[in-house]
């Protein structure tokens, strides 16, 4: 068990973001039996300039027996733009699928928030199914379409433009929903060494795929440059176990 981390730049974000931040750790707390993770080098706490103006990074990463890390970003630059990333990998030899979320806005309004639990065989486990098709069903006013690369996503993926707090607040729902039934299929899973193989491919094209997202390339880029930008993206966003 690992006592609930404060974080410095949390307070000041976006309060559905900060909300988020709030629900999915409380639910990891709850369902996981969560180890620390530590992170290559220092990329825990990252601070560059995108044209002028501050970028600051935080990490958290945990690990649990079903999870080979679990990662929340919180990233913020100047007083414009505030992100939420989250991505659970589990263990290759575990047959479970990606949890994933983001939620991006700037000047009061979020703009992208989107979750899924991304298949890493051909579809979800039935459970995982079951699970998501007994949850309330909810409806949003500006659902948004996925880019080329999202094709790993799942039928159950949600991409929405909130419009304001009450939208805000049920996607909270929805995606701690989600992530509540992961945590309870994963407690439950036993490992299947025999499918590690695959898994680890599945979990290998997820991130390749999430590579090809040019909107958060372009803002690690402006900040950070390219070559620094590449290997973030590849050794902490979309890593793959070594
Ligand atoms: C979109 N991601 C975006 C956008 C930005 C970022 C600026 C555009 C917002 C908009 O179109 O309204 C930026 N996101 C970031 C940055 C980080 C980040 C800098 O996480 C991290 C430092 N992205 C994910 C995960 C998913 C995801 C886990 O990291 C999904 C599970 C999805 N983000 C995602 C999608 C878009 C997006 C699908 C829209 C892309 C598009 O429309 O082209």
């Amino acid at each position: 068990m690992v006592a609930p981390s404060s974080s410095s730049i949390r307070d000041q974000q976006h309060p559905m973001i900060r909300s988020l931040a709030d629900g999915i750790e409380a639910t990891w707390q709850q369902y996981l039996d969560l180890s620390p993770y530590h992170l290559p080098e220092d990329l825990g706490y990252v601070e560059g300039r995108l044209e002028g103006e501050r970028l600051v990074i935080e990490n958290q990463c945990y690990q649990t027996p079903q999870f080979r890390k679990l990662h929340l970003e919180l990233a913020r630059v100047g007083g414009s733009l505030d992100i939420l990333h989250c991505v659970m990998f589990p263990r290759p030899d575990y047959p479970l699928p990606m949890f994933g979320c983001d939620l991006v806005g700037g000047r009061g309004q979020i703009s992208a928030a989107i979750v899924d639990l991304s298949p890493v065989m051909e579809t979800l486990p039935p459970a995982y199914q079951t699970g998501l098709e007994a949850l309330p069903s909810r409806q949003f006013g500006q659902e948004r379409g996925l880019p080329e690369w999202g094709t790993i996503f799942s039928p159950y993926c949600r991409f929405i433009r909130p419009d304001g707090a009450d939208e805000e607040a049920a996607f909270i729902q929805l995606i701690t929903d989600y992530l509540r039934v992961h945590c309870q299929q994963a407690q439950a899973a036993a490992p299947d060494a025999q499918a590690a193989a695959t898994i680890l491919a599945g979990q290998q094209h997820y991130c390749q795929q999430q590579q090809k997202n040019d909107k958060t390339r372009r803002v690690l880029e402006k900040a950070f440059g390219q070559d620094w930008a590449d290997r973030y993206m590849t050794t902490v966003l979309f890593d793959l176990p070594t």
